[in-house]
């Protein structure tokens, strides 16, 4: 019988994912995101706000550890510890230890608009997230142009090879750097492999600064990405502000997308958290510039309730009408699967997040059929062609697939062409509680690819 087949055929591709789950790759501490509200862009952005507010400043030049210390280390050749490679001109050179006419500190958002005065109370002019070490004579070339693809007249910056990336020249837009014009007027297109570090850089700092006083009670600025160039023009003022502008705020969206988060990017962030004592949350979780910047906290739909709305749930374990979250299980919860991020088989941002599941292992899956069937102690939503996502073990009684280090989902789910998958996740569940069986499952997810 068919309704038969297909829970068989997923107990076994879950029976094979399980055999080992992996310890997740650290990258933030467990519990560093704990108290991030994702629900709506205006608590994600003041959640994760209060989250990298406040870091530890390091002084800009110093006798003692000073950002020429920090950037050394997070601009690091991945291949040679003696060198350092430059953020535009991706030029591998041997570090200098400071003041030096190969490279010098590059401010992403440019400093003169809004911070300009350094001081022991100005964290943005020091804050290693948004500075770079650069090739001098390009880090003079982008000036205080704002970040955007070049307009016209544009005039060519070529990019070095170096650990098998960049290099070439002649064609637009190639491996290289493209300026025109200056100021809020003007273009600098960060070449193809290093513009998604500046847009989450600015994206950063967008969310980081939010004006007021800081717990030590000094102004910071309020600093906003957009896509007006007189807003731009009228924060180039030579003093601090209250409130500064920088762009363009949808091309750094786009580059987000262009150049997604990678190994070296991840390390970088890894050092300046060692110093800083705060993360670029952007780098560990990019589906959250979905929510703060495009408004769209959710992305796909929830089907397939444990709420007896549809099939009951084995032993009369229905959540609660309206939840839309699986079968309660053994710790009186039902598992709740949601996701954001970019459906987009191009740029996929994609993140399922799984919640209110006892600590234990737990398997992301995909399918292509929706159902729903009596399945251990909760109800089989997804089957189909079964794909196992990855497995991983709840902390705090949820996980996410994937994590930045993974596969993205439309990868890792073979999904070659636009349309639809099916989402859900298979998680452990006390032996004691319902059926015999020690397993039950969320409620199941629909996401519509596109291109
Ligand atoms: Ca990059
Ligand atoms: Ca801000």
């Amino acid at each position: 019988m068919p309704t038969r087949r297909f829970p068989i055929s997923v107990a076994g591709v879950i029976a094979a994912a399980l055999v080992n789950i992996p310890t997740a790759l650290a990258q933030a501490p467990v519990g560093y995101y704990a108290s991030v509200d994702p629900s709506t862009p205006a608590t994600l952005r003041q959640s994760v706000h209060a989250v990298i507010k406040d870091h530890l400043r390091f002084p800009y030049t110093a006798a003692t550890t000073d950002t020429w210390d920090i950037l050394e280390l997070a601009d690091q050749d991945v291949n040679n510890s003696a060198h350092i490679v430059d953020l535009y001109k991706n030029q591998s050179i041997l570090k200098q230890g400071g003041g030096n006419s190969f490279y010098n500190r590059e401010h992403s958002w440019p400093n003169s608009f809004g911070f300009p005065n350094d001081g022991a109370t100005n964290s943005p002019y020091t804050d290693c997230h948004a500075l770079f070490l650069s090739d001098s004579g390009y880090n003079s070339s982008r000036g205080n142009n704002v970040y955007r693809g070049c307009l016209s007249g544009c005039s060519e910056k070529v990019t070095v090879l170096t650990n098998g990336q960049g290099g070439g020249s002649g064609l637009y837009p190639g491996n290289s750097n493209w300026r025109a014009g200056s100021g809020a007027t003007g273009s600098w297109e960060t070449w193809q492999r290093r513009r998604g570090d500046v847009a989450r850089a600015l994206l950063y700092l967008d969310v980081r600064y939010e004006g007021g006083l800081s717990g030590s009670g000094n102004a910071e600025p309020d600093l906003i990405l957009t896509d007006d160039e007189a807003l731009i023009a009228a924060s180039n003022t030579g003093n601090n502000e209250a409130v500064a502008y920088m762009g363009m705020r949808s091309v750094l969206l786009q580059w987000h997308l262009d150049d997604p988060v990678d190994e070296r990017e991840r390390g970088r962030d890894n050092v300046v958290f060692r110093f800083q004592a705060n993360r670029n949350p952007f780098i560990d979780h990019p589906e959250w510039v979905e929510c703060v910047f495009n408004n769209a906290c959710s992305v796909g739909t929830a089907f397939c309730f444990g709420d007896g709305s549809g099939t009951g749930c084995p032993c009369g374990n229905n959540s609660a009408v309206g939840a839309q979250e699986g079968c309660l299980n053994s710790l009186g919860t039902g598992g709740k699967l949601t996701a954001m991020g970019r459906a987009s088989l191009t740029s996929d941002t994609v993140v399922l997040a799984g919640t209110r599941m006892p600590n234990g292992g737990v398997l992301y899956f995909q399918g292509t059929t929706q159902a729903s069937l009596a399945f251990g102690d909760g109800l089989l939503c997804v089957t189909g062609s079964v794909v196992r996502l990855g497995t991983r073990f709840n902390v705090l009684s949820a996980s996410q697939y994937p994590d930045p280090v993974d596969t993205r989902i439309s990868v890792q789910g073979g999904v070659t062409a636009t349309g639809t998958r099916e989402y859900q996740a298979w998680y452990r569940d006390a032996a004691t509680f319902c059926t015999p069986s020690t397993f039950n499952l969320t409620n199941g997810w629909r996401i519509t690819w596109g291109a």
